[in-house]
């Protein structure tokens, strides 16, 4: 047991040892139970509980700075100007407060609750689940002068606190290197840590972050290494100038900011020239993806708050004019923050806030500001009416497309698109893929390169519409998606619906999608992969592009839920005998110096097949690289996160912008390799 070596404690079996022991077990033992899974997810929530940790810090008033390092030997640090962890003795534990802190579960705030007010942390398990999770860990406390150092291994302390020199610093530095044992990659994300820290330092105004990358492999053209500050003065404001900053904003973001009942709540909203809402929430810093009390409470009072001012000043002539949730959400950005003491998480990913008494508070609290504001504003007031008026007569008409739309399918006996080569049925949609095709000739291939009886195969004629400059009545004249929307058989929209009215008067809340519950249903998807087939070109990379604003737009539950996928046929096949390699575009140079390696100096027995564009290959070859799910090659599209995905969608196809392809092709770090 050399584990327990260099631990201050004097018998290795002591009541203190055994419960560090159980509950660094109990974290091993089963990690996912505390971080949720052991994949890339797992190990960056190891580093948003360290950061958290400093987060807290400065939620309290003492922290001004958090410096976060990717090392280049697997480690990462966080470095904050704190107070310290405390390193005094713990009286019950006989151990220094930081000891405590990283070695025994739950230990976060415990020694000094009156500074973790409202404390982040996913899960709340505390950084002494990071310790035990890692191969290493060295925390390292600035405070009174001293540099104090202790060092764990999985979780048990391998050297103890000491002191190993004079400082001027204050603050808190802690490394961890993930334990491979437990994790299938640690190997940290630039993308995902930067976007976080983004977000927090957004919703954490003044606060400065850093992020630096010392990996070798991470060195930019110029030989540098990545580094960024995040620090926005301007908090939630500036984050919704962030999401539109590719969009063209009716006003300058409307701050609402008060403490209630000691709830501080911030929101930040603005309008756009787009058709879609957008509204991010956050409690405590944690993201509240599925939304929540706080978010109702806010729709609910911009739904009343608009249709009060339209009354008021005149501009609705009578109560007979009501505009919906969804009318006076298009367009619409906002940022919801709020702090709750004892959040209540629920939902499927227990990102939803379940507190009753935060929908009646926030609601009062925008109902007021927003009309005080649209009174001391009535010439954007107008123009935000103006807009929120012609959503509604958007939304009738769009109504009257649809059910032209849904009537004729019934008329037809819901029968499916005639352009579409669907595959024979009695098989399991989940089993079942679709070959979004651009091209007919391309398309003739995949037709007689499938297979019939899983295989379907939708030809697509050029160019579909671009979605993002598009209304929903416009799009759903559009033969192309309404023959793609009929194929998928999901029918469109998001996936949560609006709730109705608590019966005071209020404007029930639809949006045009989902009334009715016509909107999209998962149950009704006729194939378990959607998979995109374009032409390795620029066009092609537009239209994968448009197709996936599309999905993304549209049909998001199909993304998350990873039934959307992109073909990727490679450009050559290098074999030689029975080995084949294949070779990808953009990775030429890889082709000579295989075939240098096979053939030797004379090149023998080396063959160099080179595939031509999807449009030119035989039914053989497509089969090959694209529809033989024992051979081809296919990504799966995985948008992780909705803000950076809606910014580059926007950005790649808004008014202003030029399509940028390059970026388009680039950006696949949206897409992850499936082993085919
Ligand atoms: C409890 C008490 C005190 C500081 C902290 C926690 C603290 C924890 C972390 C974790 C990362 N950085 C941190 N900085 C501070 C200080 C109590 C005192 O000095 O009076």
């Amino acid at each position: 047991m050399s584990e327990f070596e260099n631990t201050n404690s004097t018998e290795a079996y002591s009541a203190d040892t055994i419960t560090v022991l159980k509950g660094l077990e109990a974290v091993r033992m089963r990690p996912a139970m505390y971080i949720g899974d052991i994949g890339v997810r797992g190990l960056h929530h190891l580093v948003n509980e360290v950061v958290d940790n400093s987060i807290d810090e400065a939620l309290a008033g003492y922290c001004t700075k958090v410096d976060v390092e990717i090392l280049s030997d697997g480690g990462l640090s966080v470095t904050d100007n704190g107070r310290g962890i405390p390193v005094d003795m713990h009286k019950e534990e006989n151990k220094p407060g930081v000891e405590v802190a990283m070695t025994i579960l739950h230990a976060g705030g415990k020694f000094d609750k009156e500074n973790y007010k409202v404390s982040g942390g996913l899960h709340g398990v505390g950084v002494s689940c990071v310790n035990a999770l890692s191969k290493l860990m060295i925390t390292e406390v600035f405070r009174d002068g001293k540099h104090y150092r202790i060092e764990f291994e999985k979780g048990i302390t391998i050297k103890p606190l000491s002191i190993i020199g004079d400082t001027e610093y204050r603050g808190t530095k802690q490394t961890f290197y993930p334990d491979p044992e437990i994790f299938e990659t640690v190997v940290f994300n630039w993308e995902t840590i930067a976007h976080r820290l983004r977000v927090l330092a957004f919703l954490n105004k003044g606060l400065m972050i850093t992020l630096k990358d010392h990996r070798e492999t991470s060195k930019k053209e110029d030989g540098t290494l990545p580094e960024f500050q995040f620090q926005y003065h301007g908090g939630l404001r500036e984050f919704v100038k962030y999401i539109d900053e590719n969009k063209k904003s009716v006003c300058e973001p409307i701050l609402i900011e008060k403490t209630v009942d000691d709830y501080p709540m911030e929101i930040a909203l603005s309008w756009n020239d787009t058709y879609r809402e957008n509204i991010e929430s956050y409690v405590n810093n944690i993201h509240t993806i599925e939304g929540g009390t706080h978010e109702e409470g806010f729709k609910s009072a911009l739904t009343r708050a608009i249709n009060k001012y339209a009354l008021d000043s005149k501009i609705f002539k009578n109560d007979k004019m009501k505009l919906t949730g969804s009318d006076v959400r298009e367009g619409l950005t906002a940022v919801i923050s709020i702090k709750v003491m004892e959040p209540q998480f629920e939902g499927q990913t227990k990102t939803k806030l379940g507190n009753g008494e935060i929908t009646g508070i926030i609601q009062s609290l925008v109902y007021e500001k927003l009309l005080e504001w649209m009174f001391e504003n009535p010439r954007i007031s107008k123009i935000i009416l103006d807009k929120c008026t012609e959503a509604l007569r958007a939304r009738e008409a769009a109504h009257k497309a649809k059910d032209l739309i849904r009537r004729k399918s019934a008329f037809e006996g819901g029968s499916m698109p005639s352009k579409l080569y669907d595959c024979s049925k009695g098989t399991d949609p989940m089993e079942c893929e679709l070959f979004i095709v651009e091209g007919d000739s391309a398309g003739g291939s995949a037709v007689d390169g499938r297979d019939i009886k899983t295989q379907a195969v939708l030809p697509l004629r050029g160019k579909i519409l671009n979605v993002e400059k598009a209304r929903l009545d416009k799009m759903l004249a559009n033969e192309e998606i309404k023959n793609l929307i009929n194929a998928i058989g999901t029918g469109i929209g998001e996936s949560d619906i609006d709730l109705p009215s608590n019966g005071n008067g209020q404007t029930v809340d639809s949006s045009a999608f989902s009334q009715n519950g016509d909107g999209f249903v998962l149950e009704k998807l006729r194939y378990g992969k959607i998979i995109i087939m374009t032409d390795a070109d620029v066009d092609g990379a537009h239209i994968s592009t448009l197709m996936l604003t599309f999905f993304f737009r549209y049909m998001p539950e199909l993304i998350k839920r990873g039934h959307i996928y992109l073909a990727m046929p490679p450009l050559y096949k290098v074999s030689k005998g029975k080995i084949s390699h294949y070779i990808f575009p953009g990775n030429e140079e890889e082709k000579n110096r295989l075939v240098a390696e096979l053939g030797g100096e004379d090149g023998k027995g080396v063959q160099v097949q080179r595939y031509k564009g999807l449009g030119e290959m035989n039914p053989e070859q497509l089969k090959e690289t694209t529809l033989d799910q024992e051979k081809r090659f296919i990504k799966r599209i995985n948008i992780e996160d909705a803000v950076e995905a809606d910014r580059i969608f926007t950005m790649l196809m808004g008014e202003d912008v030029p399509p940028r392809k390059d970026f388009i092709i680039e950006k696949c770090h949206f897409a992850q390799n499936i082993d085919a």
